[in-house]
């Protein structure tokens, strides 16, 4: 599990909130996987929204509580807790009913949460081509002060908090390539392949009951979804799967886009058929 310690916490004030607290967004992707965790789990948690589409993501208040720039982050009587799958699992620990993670699920889980972070970065090239058009770029006097912040964290914080500077130096300058996207989707179809033959014979992907794996794959799902990724031809029970969760407004609540993004989202899409670059011509 990822914890910052609090001596490396140098935004103090939050180690005295009380009570569960999440920093994060709207509209981030992670943030939605654990607000519809938490709507299941009935668990009350303070809000403290950090907008990323306008930088505040590199403030000094936040880098000062994760120096990855990342969010979301759990806040727990003075505990700093980071990674949506540790916060998700940490937090059944912490209040196991509802189960979204049974007993004998425990080991084969975490293994399991871990191959679907793996492709976080794939859902992001998905993300910043089909959904935020040239949006997503960071203001380069943003992304200086998140480069130039300094910081005493260990070293696999600051390989991740280079990852991040390296993305968005990468995008500015190359785009999402189309090789990305193919690379992406491809990696994306390993597991649906699994999946679909699973969800011929149960209603979830761990069985007939709902659990954390579905609300973690129904995130990337709905983003590939919008972006026109053809499920419904290629893999119909995870279609079947999908729709069944979006229905469903525990879900279906989190991920309601404002119409501004509905709008952008239109636009990347129009421009990625004009260019022959809509996501059916990588699909395998
Ligand atoms: N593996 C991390 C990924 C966290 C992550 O990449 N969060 C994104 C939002 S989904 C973020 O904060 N991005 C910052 C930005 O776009 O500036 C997790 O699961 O929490």
């Amino acid at each position: 599990m990822v914890e910052i310690p609090s001596k490396q916490i140098k935004t103090k004030e939050i180690l005295d909130w009380q009570g569960i607290h999440l920093i994060h967004f709207s509209g981030s992707s992670c943030s939605q996987k654990l607000r519809i965790y938490l709507n299941f789990k009935g668990i009350k948690w303070q809000s403290h929204s950090v907008n990323i589409a306008t930088g505040q993501n590199y403030s000094n208040w936040f880098l000062g509580i994760n120096p990855r720039g990342l969010l979301p982050v759990l806040v727990d009587g003075g505990r700093v807790i980071i990674e949506s799958n540790d916060i998700i699992q940490y937090l059944e620990n912490k209040f196991p009913q509802p189960t979204l993670i049974s007993e004998d699920q425990q080991s084969s889980m975490s293994g399991a949460l871990q191959n679907e972070d793996d492709l976080h970065i794939d859902i992001r090239n998905v993300a910043y081509k089909y959904m935020f058009g040239g949006l997503g770029a960071k203001k380069p006097e943003n992304l200086k002060r998140f480069e130039n912040y300094k910081t005493d964290a260990d070293k696999i914080t600051l390989k991740h908090k280079q990852e991040e500077v390296d993305f968005y130096k990468n995008f500015k300058k190359n785009g999402i390539t189309d090789e990305a996207i193919k690379k992406s989707l491809a990696n994306f179809e390993k597991h649906y392949k699994i999946f679909d033959q699973q969800l011929q014979n149960q209603k979830f992907l761990l069985g007939d009951h709902l659990s954390a794996l579905d609300i973690a794959w129904f995130i990337y799902t709905y983003r590939l979804t919008i972006s026109e990724f053809p499920f419904k031809q290629k893999y119909p029970n995870v279609y079947k799967w999908y729709n069944l969760l979006y229905a469903r407004n525990e879900f279906y609540k989190e991920v309601k886009p404002p119409f501004i993004f509905y709008l952008v989202r239109k636009i990347s899409l129009l421009k990625a058929h004009l260019s022959k670059t809509a996501i059916h011509n990588f699909v395998s």
